[in-house]
């Protein structure tokens, strides 16, 4: 999760309470929020705050996706024409479902660039450092550590 629009710390906060609110789902673990650089922004964009969160859910992936995107819009998530990585209050993006491998118009599992991200990598560590990317075959803690300095 990710803003750099507004009050950032209140969004992930309500972005974090909204996901405990999902049917059948349950925030187990979240990440220290940590303000990091923009990467891939159009230049001049504030900083970020990122963090991370393992939801336990018996939502189905295509359906969490959906209730990512209503809470992203209930949060004031604007998505502005051909603005990509434009600034959003609030980024929700669903990184990897258990050993899930797709991809599909909608949805890319796991997100096909969380391996290459330390805004990803960092938070995730903390709170699943052992879960193994199913493609890759690595822990997200040796995807970390194999980042470039
Ligand atoms: N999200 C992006 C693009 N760049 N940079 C940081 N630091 N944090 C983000 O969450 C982020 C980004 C696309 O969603
Ligand atoms: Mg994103
Ligand atoms: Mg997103």
């Amino acid at each position: 999760m990710g803003s750099n629009l507004g009050k950032r710390q209140a969004a992930l906060r309500a972005a974090i309470a909204e996901l405990g609110r999902i049917p059948g789902s349950r925030v187990a673990a979240v990440a220290t929020f940590r303000e990091t650089e923009p990467v891939g922004a159009p230049a001049g964009s504030e900083k970020f705050i990122n963090s991370a969160v393992v939801l336990a859910t018996e939502l189905e992936p295509a359906e969490l996706l959906r209730e990512l995107l209503r809470i992203e819009r209930k949060l004031g998530r604007t998505r502005e024409a051909g603005e990509k990585n434009g600034p959003r209050t609030i980024d929700l993006d669903l990184l990897m479902y258990e050993d899930e491998v797709r991809a599909t118009e909608e949805l890319t599992l796991p997100h096909p660039r969380m391996h290459e991200r330390r805004f990803v990598l960092e938070p995730l560590a903390e709170i699943a450092g052992e879960v193994r990317h199913p493609v890759l075959g690595r822990t997200v803690r040796e995807l970390l550590e194999s980042l470039p300095h």
